[in-house]
């Protein structure tokens, strides 16, 4: 057409040419319009950032994700265990409702029909991908493999292995030789990023979005980086060098802290524990640290890429963790607690042109909180029976206060001695504006009240104080009508089956 018979057309032309696109775009579900989402998750990451006020934590990149987005300053797991929370986070159904409440299970063994968060995008016309970690793996021995992930989730699955998988194992410093993954363990690897799995993952990350950024479908990208979890392998140079051995801090006054907690609030504790000394204690904790700016590394690598391929106007940036980690608080290490350390996750939402961007949001929220706010952000069809709530008028408004609490439950007992179980229980935490309290079995086994505007650090139980018996009966109300949340609707825990699926036909 040239200039001038162009210049000819009419508006009433142009506006039927407009017409026939939008319609198109309507007809096949408009897809491009959508936004696309980056969904990135570390393995037992506590709260060690810049963003989240820790002192010594070099985090660049996470720090300048809380920039561009909302920070959510108490954000909770529903179980600090890997397999009960990425199953919980990625159905949107609290553990009382997957019936997963231990690693190496998944939600196809007791509700096979459920959607999960990324298989709702897919059914729903995105492209679905996962590089590493999304559902539960065994680390380090499946780092390579699909480990425990579900493959109706995804379509497209890669699964590097690095050095820290394929060659170094024998030189990692463990407390019971032999194991990694459940035990304190660690190693300073002289090999640079690109050799290791999280530096492999971000590579992927880098040539998927290439991919991406030629389609027209939108995308779901997760990306689920192994460190910081056990065993702390990475690179030596340079996160090692970021902290001194010598300027790791001790937790200090540990028995007089652990006087008024409850047995169960600190079973979670491990015998092999036993062998730590300062010294070790200060190089777990450079390790875990070292372990954080590495990982951050990779993320800034992966939002780099994402920004260089000019996507960054048109993606959803989650960051979380699947639980948090203690490093000697209370005398814990690792997860499986209720306290604020093992409890409490990262979590960043950077949703581009929110208003709340920039902000920090401080009602307590859950990780069964993503699904709904992702659904809603994207127009995603998602399941009815989702638990959570949108996190997107908090995007808007970062003082919104929403649900106002947010549930966290662990199992204990239940271990073999001498031949015969013993009787398990519940632990179970609720946070509120101020408050955490905590029923063990009921009540039956323990409680536990912090004040968070007097003791963030969960120092002084005062659940037997007369003075706060009002307090503590009120919580114990909104505790109960809590829990009753988490159930699915016949009230009845899914009991976990064998496998049965064959992969790729998880569909309902
Ligand atoms: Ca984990």
């Amino acid at each position: 057409m040239s200039l001038y018979r162009f210049s000819q057309c009419s508006l009433y032309h142009v506006s039927l040419v407009v017409f026939a696109f939008v319609w198109a775009g309507i007809a096949s579900g408009q897809q491009s319009e959508r936004p696309n989402v980056l969904f990135i998750i570390s393995d037992d990451l506590n709260n060690f950032q810049g963003c989240y006020g820790d002192p010594l934590a070099r985090t660049p990149n996470i720090d300048r994700l809380a920039e561009r987005g909302v920070l959510f300053d108490r954000s909770y797991c529903t179980y600090p265990l890997c397999g009960p929370s990425r199953n919980s986070l990625l159905t949107g159904l609290y553990p009382n409702s997957t019936g997963i409440l231990q690693n190496s299970q998944i939600f196809r063994q007791t509700i096979p029909q459920q959607l999960s968060l990324p298989q709702a995008f897919r059914l729903d016309g995105y492209f679905a991908a996962r590089i590493g970690k999304l559902y539960h793996y065994n680390v380090p021995k499946s780092i390579g493999t699909n480990g425990h992930d579900d493959p109706g989730s995804w379509e497209l699955e890669l699964n590097p292995a690095g050095v820290d998988r394929l060659e170094e194992e024998a030189e990692i410093t463990t407390l019971t030789p032999g194991q990694f993954g459940g035990t304190l363990s660690w190693y300073a690897s002289p090999k640079s990023d690109e050799h290791h799995t999280d530096g492999l993952l971000a590579a992927d990350a880098n040539w998927v979005l290439q991919r991406c950024a030629k389609q027209s479908r939108p995308f779901f990208l997760a990306v689920g980086f192994y460190r910081p979890h056990t065993p702390y392998v990475a690179p030596r140079d340079p996160y090692f060098g970021f902290y001194p051995k010598d300027k790791m801090p001790l937790i200090q006054n540990v028995s007089e802290d652990q006087k008024d907690i409850p047995a169960a609030g600190l079973a979670s504790y491990k015998r092999e524990q036993d062998k730590l000394t300062d010294a070790l204690r200060r190089e777990c904790l450079q390790a875990y640290y070292a372990s954080i700016s590495f990982m951050d590394a990779q993320v800034g690598a992966v939002v780099d890429s994402l920004d260089r391929l000019g996507l960054s106007d048109n993606t959803i940036i989650v960051f979380t963790s699947d639980h948090g980690y203690h490093m000697g608080e209370h005398g814990l290490w690792q997860k499986m607690s209720l306290f604020e350390q093992s409890s409490r996750v990262p979590m960043l939402i950077v949703a581009p042109g929110a208003k709340a961007n920039g902000s920090i949001v401080k009602t307590p929220v859950s990780h069964v909180d993503l699904f709904p706010t992702l659904a809603e952000l994207c127009q995603v069809k998602a399941p009815a029976n989702l638990q959570g709530q949108s996190l997107v008028p908090m995007l808007e408004d970062a003082s919104t206060i929403g649900r106002g609490w947010s549930l966290t439950q662990v199992k204990r007992g239940g271990t073999r001695k001498q031949g015969a179980r013993t009787p398990s229980f519940f632990g179970y935490s609720l946070r509120t504006e101020r408050w955490r309290y905590t029923e063990w079995d009921s009540g039956e086994q323990g409680t536990e009240l912090y004040d968070h505007h007097a003791d963030p650090q969960e120092l002084h139980n005062l659940a037997s104080l007369p003075e706060h018996a009002a307090t503590l009966q009120q919580l114990s109300q909104q505790l109960e009508n809590a829990v009753a949340t988490t159930f699915p609707e016949s009230g009845v825990t899914p009991a976990v089956r064998p496998v049965t699926w064959a992969p790729n036909l998880t569909d309902p």
